[in-house]
């Protein structure tokens, strides 16, 4: 096996350090607090949001349960210039990009489709269609390269793009036209496939005979496999592709395997084509336990920041359920605003006949 195809683990299971030639990690007890603060925080976002969804207040959720770290890990290794194209399982990414929680919860509620301002956080909204963001963050990523928004050395400004998705849409033809895309015009990106195990229910080894990440040897750019499991490696890997994206060097595949510990969505129920012995297998590999445990036993996890996490989470969890309530509804006319950047004459004309309805409505 290639040294490149061996997986990068900084952290096992048990809560020891792992060293590995190729990546040493920069955190220090700080970052690696804070790191943890971040898995906890969003962790307990998605439980919230699930309970809103049973409870009828959203359409929809999808859970990242389980993935924390590869969120997480990946998400704080950008830099404010860097632009997020993701998934509708982002919600760790969208934390780390400055997003509310309760914008997040716009997109679910039906009240917006663009859930937050997207040129404000450097972060596209949720895309639903698997893989069709690939593209777009190519096509960012080869405008980024043509305006000269990459290997100027300048640390402020030099761009990179991260286009996040799962292991299904490595099936799909606009991931594997992004690689070909990325690579020929080489475009500063990061493809990052959180490989979760399942595409709803159908399991990555039905999908690949080989390790996803060895699929990028084909394309011509690196391939790397990190423990998704591992927020100390998924940060150490993501922010060396990001490095070698905004320096000009091109594009990174990076596969980080973890487990979709939830439903694929609040409308799936997993135990119908999974053995639980999976779940425990996975549990026993917790993203956030194995990082507790090295910080307990370094004494770096005190009892007092453990009680105040515990009160914040609450504290989001108790905003979330009243905030999530008063979102407003969209004014009804907002739909015709984002079709095309300037008029379109037909539309003009559908807004006008919705106009009427509305008025008369009024009226009656
Ligand atoms: C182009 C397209 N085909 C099919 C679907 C239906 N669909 C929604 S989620 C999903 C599975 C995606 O799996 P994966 O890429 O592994 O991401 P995950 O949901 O596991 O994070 C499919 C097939 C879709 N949304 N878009």
């Amino acid at each position: 096996m290639d040294l490149q195809d061996r997986i990068v683990q900084l952290i096992d299971s048990t809560g020891t350090l792992i060293s590995d030639p190729r990546y040493q990690s920069t955190l220090n007890d700080a970052a690696l607090l804070s790191l943890y603060q971040d898995m906890v925080l969003i962790r307990k976002l998605d439980e919230q949001a699930t309970a809103l969804q049973r409870q009828g207040e959203l359409g929809l959720w999808a859970p990242l349960l389980g993935q924390e770290a590869a969120q997480i890990g990946s998400g704080r290794a950008l830099k404010s210039q860097d632009y997020v194209f993701s998934t509708y399982r982002e919600h760790g990414v969208a934390w780390c990009r400055g997003v509310d929680p309760v914008e997040m919860l716009r997109f679910w509620r039906g009240t917006m489709h663009q859930p937050w301002d997207a040129n404000f956080h450097r972060m596209y909204g949720y895309q639903v269609i698997i893989g069709a963001h690939a593209l777009h963050a190519t096509g960012y990523a080869m405008g980024a390269h043509l305006a000269g928004r990459i290997g100027t050395g300048n640390p402020e400004t030099d761009q990179a793009v991260v286009a996040y998705f799962g292991d299904g849409a490595m099936s799909e033809g606009d991931v594997n036209e992004a690689f070909i895309f990325a690579t020929t015009y080489k475009s500063p990106i990061v493809f990052f496939c959180q490989n979760n195990q399942w595409a709803i229910s159908e399991p990555t080894k039905r999908q690949s005979s080989i390790h996803l990440s060895e699929r990028a040897k084909g394309f011509g750019l690196p391939g790397i496999r990190v423990d998704g499991n591992d927020v100390i490696a998924c940060h150490a890997v993501t922010t060396e592709a990001l490095d070698r994206a905004r320096s000009g060097e091109g594009p990174t595949l990076i596969e980080a395997v973890t487990y979709r510990m939830g439903a694929h969505t609040t409308s799936d129920d997993p135990t119908k084509y999974r053995a639980g012995s999976d779940d425990d297998f996975w549990r026993e590999k917790d993203p956030i336990d194995r990082l507790k445990i090295y910080l307990h036993n370094n004494g770096i996890l005190k009892v007092e920041f453990e009680t105040e996490l515990a009160a914040k989470a609450d504290s989001l969890a108790e905003r979330m359920r009243v905030e999530c309530r008063e979102l407003p509804n969209p004014d009804a006319l907002s739909m015709f605003n984002h079709v095309y950047s300037g008029s379109d004459a037909r539309i003009d004309e559908q807004k006008r006949e919705v106009e009427v309805i509305l008025s008369e409505r009024e009226v009656h």
